[in-house]
């Protein structure tokens, strides 16, 4: 198959391109990527020469039209990703996301090629630290953020086109990724290297707040599993059952890296914070037969932490804008 990586130099975009080239050499690869801040072709640069690169944005019509023209099936990483940045200006997430996912869209139906589309756990809103239910296939859309609501604009967006155009597409949620090549921007990166520089680690509130974390490497091998056996028009949900208290996760970290509470610092909470998010994979695991590799957190964070270590040289250049923008909402 020849295969179009929108996102490719994103985080877990090009987790995919290295999987893919080792899992499945056969298939050829082109990503495109605009290389805003969140890009970095350093990620893809030990498999560049095996890959087609384009630096371009999914929201040019002609580039679009023609690339998805050359591929048979196309993997939609691309996207503005991190709640914070959407909340202190949601317009590039409206610009990318939406407007973004519909250009691919209509190159999708007018050459008739496959699309593999992927989202967030968080289009569901958030569910109440004592709640015992997970999010569903089935559970309602009620995002939070300008983020979330416009990754859930983007899914209603494939839904219909499934629907009126018969598209073959193929959607999945997935709950927050870990591991190597993540932006500094994110909680789990931020924490590590702020401990790298010798600044204290930062956290929202009272840290109550719940994610389950999944291992981008599990994350991508379910969207495999789904390209290869899933149906078009359905909704897969990735998760891999690893629910954990931010303070957990921060606790962790401290522990790994050898620093006690002091090393932590309370900041003001993020606006409309979700509470928890929590993913029912049942349907992965009973109708496509997936199962996650990572299934000890405290392993694959204590690998992500070594991979940030030993990769100083790809995150240092992020870091500093990187606390600089935060310096100015969480003063
Ligand atoms: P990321 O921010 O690390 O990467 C996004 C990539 O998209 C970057 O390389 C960026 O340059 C590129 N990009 C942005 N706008 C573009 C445009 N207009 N045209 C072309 N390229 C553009 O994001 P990520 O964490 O790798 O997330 C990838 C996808 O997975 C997103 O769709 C996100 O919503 C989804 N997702 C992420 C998580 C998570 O925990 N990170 C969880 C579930 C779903
Ligand atoms: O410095 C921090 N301190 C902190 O306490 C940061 C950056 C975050 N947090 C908290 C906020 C969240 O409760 O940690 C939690 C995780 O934050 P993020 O890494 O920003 O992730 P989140 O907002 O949960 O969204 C992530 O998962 C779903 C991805 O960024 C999204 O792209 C994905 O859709």
């Amino acid at each position: 198959m020849k295969i179009l990586v929108t996102g490719g130099a994103g985080f877990i975009g090009s987790n995919f391109v290295h999987l893919t080239l080792e899992k499945y050499p056969e298939h050829e690869i082109t990503v495109i990527d605009k290389l805003t801040y969140a890009g970095n072709k350093e990620s893809l640069k030990e498999v560049i020469d095996n890959i087609s690169f384009v630096e371009g944005d999914i929201c040019d019509e002609d580039l679009i039209d023609q690339l998805v023209s050359q591929n048979d099936l196309i993997v939609h990483f691309a996207a503005e990703s991190h709640n914070d940045n959407s909340i202190a200006d949601p317009s590039p997430f409206i610009q990318t996301n939406l407007i973004g996912t519909f250009i691919i869209l209509e190159a999708i139906r007018k050459h008739k090629k496959k699309l593999h589309h992927i989202s967030t756990d968080e289009v569901y809103g958030d569910l109440e630290l004592d709640d015992p239910s997970r999010f569903t296939p089935d559970t309602p859309y009620n995002p939070s953020s300008p983020y979330s609501s416009s990754k859930a604009g983007s899914d209603m967006l494939v839904r219909a086109w499934v629907r009126t155009y018969g598209i073959h597409a193929t959607i999945s949620n997935c709950s927050n990724n870990y591991g190597p090549r993540q932006h500094v921007e994110k909680m789990i990166p931020r924490q590590i290297t702020n401990i790298l520089i010798g600044s204290k680690l930062k956290l929202y509130g009272k840290g109550e707040n719940v994610r389950d974390w999944i291992h981008v490497d599990d994350h991508n091998t379910a969207v495999w599993q789904i390209i290869n056996k899933g149906e078009s028009g359905e909704i897969y949900l990735i998760g891999a059952d690893g629910e954990k208290s931010n303070i957990e996760v921060f606790n962790l970290i401290l522990q790994e890296m050898g620093k006690d509470e002091t090393w932590l610092e309370h900041v003001k909470d993020r606006p409309g914070h979700d509470l928890r998010y929590a993913i029912d994979n049942t349907k992965l695991i009973e109708e496509l037969g997936w199962s996650p590799q990572y299934t000890n957190f405290e392993d694959g964070l204590r690998a992500t932490i070594e991979w940030y270590k030993k990769n100083e040289a790809w995150w240092k250049p992020q870091k500093d804008t990187t606390e600089a923008k935060y310096r100015k909402v969480e003063a």
